[in-house]
């Protein structure tokens, strides 16, 4: 697989970067993850493609996680919050809008800079138990710790978690979310299995992981964003009440056998038999002569096209919103990205949603596709066509 942000242009095809994507997981703790990670700095730096405010959605979605903080976790007479991967600011800004003490921080400069356009206070770097230390002895402990999309990018979580309990006040709390294993298995989402997230969360996996350093999960919640993710409250050992929904899921996990080697297997055939439908319907189109446009250029969509080997001639472009992304080729199967503005001016007679994630706030949108007799290609959790 190359870097699914790995945007690029004809010159740097020769020398693309290429990682054997591979995915494990331990019986010991349930820890889904990568065998070979790829070095951070390869995926996020000063030409970052992903910004998260490309989806209105997404900025109501945090908006509210905003608020909620500010109302229900705020309550000492001068809070500090601390966000990791605060990306564009789509969170803390809403912080930093309420004259609040904050810290994002962002390891990729174009995004970071975007944050702090808006405002946002942000360091550019990677966290870990070193950078806590610094951020202790300049700003004190946070009363939140915020972590969204981000937690399961980082190769050496013990060192994040390590530093999260230093920088904790003894009645913080660190609130983060990442797409929900359980979701990623049930429907058949393997597209969201690339280099940036080393990691796959269950419950299970990360009261072990937060065991290790003196932390336990006190509340999780369910959240519809990014295909189902889950939202999960941790604490200081003790310091909260941990609520009844903790062994709940605990439970359910052990259910779904999201523990048992032969969930995976079964996995591993759903994925097969996705790529195969979703390969003959793109091949039976083709010999139809109908044009497919890919809709969103995601993270996740390198994952599918590398896959399952779709090449240009069966998805002629790949729309999307975001300009750094525009005029590049998507990584690996080298199908032209472009401007939103070329799928809306002729529109094709299929369009592939590799935004699934996203589809309610596309759908509102694209009425006028539909109505032009466009039809929507989907494969999670199952290969259709929408009518
Ligand atoms: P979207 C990224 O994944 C990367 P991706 C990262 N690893 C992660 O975990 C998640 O985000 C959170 C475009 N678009 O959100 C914008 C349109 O063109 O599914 C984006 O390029 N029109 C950090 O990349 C892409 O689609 C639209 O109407 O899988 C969506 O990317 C909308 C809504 C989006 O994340």
């Amino acid at each position: 697989m190359p870097i699914a942000n790995g945007f690029l242009s004809p010159s740097q095809f020769a020398d693309e970067y290429f990682f054997e994507l591979q995915v494990a997981f331990c019986h010991e703790c349930g820890m889904v993850q990568l065998v070979e990670q790829v070095p951070p700095e390869k995926m996020f730096h000063e030409n970052y493609a992903f910004f998260s405010s490309t989806s209105a959605g997404m900025a109501i979605h945090f908006k509210e996680l905003a608020d909620l903080i500010m109302r229900d976790y705020l309550k000492s007479s001068d809070p500090f919050v601390v966000e990791i991967g605060s990306n564009d600011g789509i969170t803390l800004q809403h912080i930093a809008g309420a004259g609040l003490r904050h810290l994002g921080i962002e390891p990729s400069l174009n995004v970071a800079q975007a944050a702090m356009d808006k405002g946002v206070q942000t360091l550019c770097n990677f966290f870990d138990e070193d950078l806590s230390r610094e951020i202790l002895s300049e700003h004190g402990q946070a009363d939140v710790f915020l972590g969204s999309n981000v937690m399961c990018h980082i190769p050496d979580l013990p060192s994040v978690f390590a530093g999260i309990k230093i920088l904790l006040k003894p009645n913080g709390v660190l609130i983060f979310e990442d797409p929900y294993l359980g979701d990623i298995v049930e429907k058949t989402s393997y597209d969201q299995i690339y280099d940036e997230r080393v990691f796959y969360f269950a419950l299970k996996s990360i009261s072990h992981l937060g065991e290790q350093h003196g932390l336990e999960v006190v509340d999780l919640m369910p959240q519809g964003v990014h295909g189902g993710s889950m939202r999960y409250e941790v604490a200081h050992k003790g310091a909260r009440t941990v609520s009844a929904t903790v062994a709940r899921q605990l439970a359910k996990e052990e259910t779904l056998g999201l523990h048992k080697p032969d969930t995976y297997r079964r996995f591993r055939h759903n994925i097969e038999r996705s790529r195969d439908d979703l390969m003959g319907l793109l091949h039976d189109l083709s010999q139809q002569g109908k044009r497919v446009v890919g809709y969103g250029a995601t993270s996740k969509s390198t994952t599918v096209t590398n896959y399952c080997g779709i090449t240009p001639d069966l998805v002629e472009f790949i729309s999307d919103t975001t300009p750094i992304k525009q005029g590049k080729f998507s990584p690996g199967a080298h199908i032209p990205v472009r401007p939103y503005e070329e799928f809306v001016a002729d529109y094709p007679d299929f369009a592939l949603l590799f935004a699934w994630n996203h589809a309610a706030e596309i759908m509102a949108k694209e009425e006028n596709f539909r109505r032009a007799g466009g039809q929507w290609l989907v494969y999670v959790p199952r290969v259709k066509v929408l009518k």
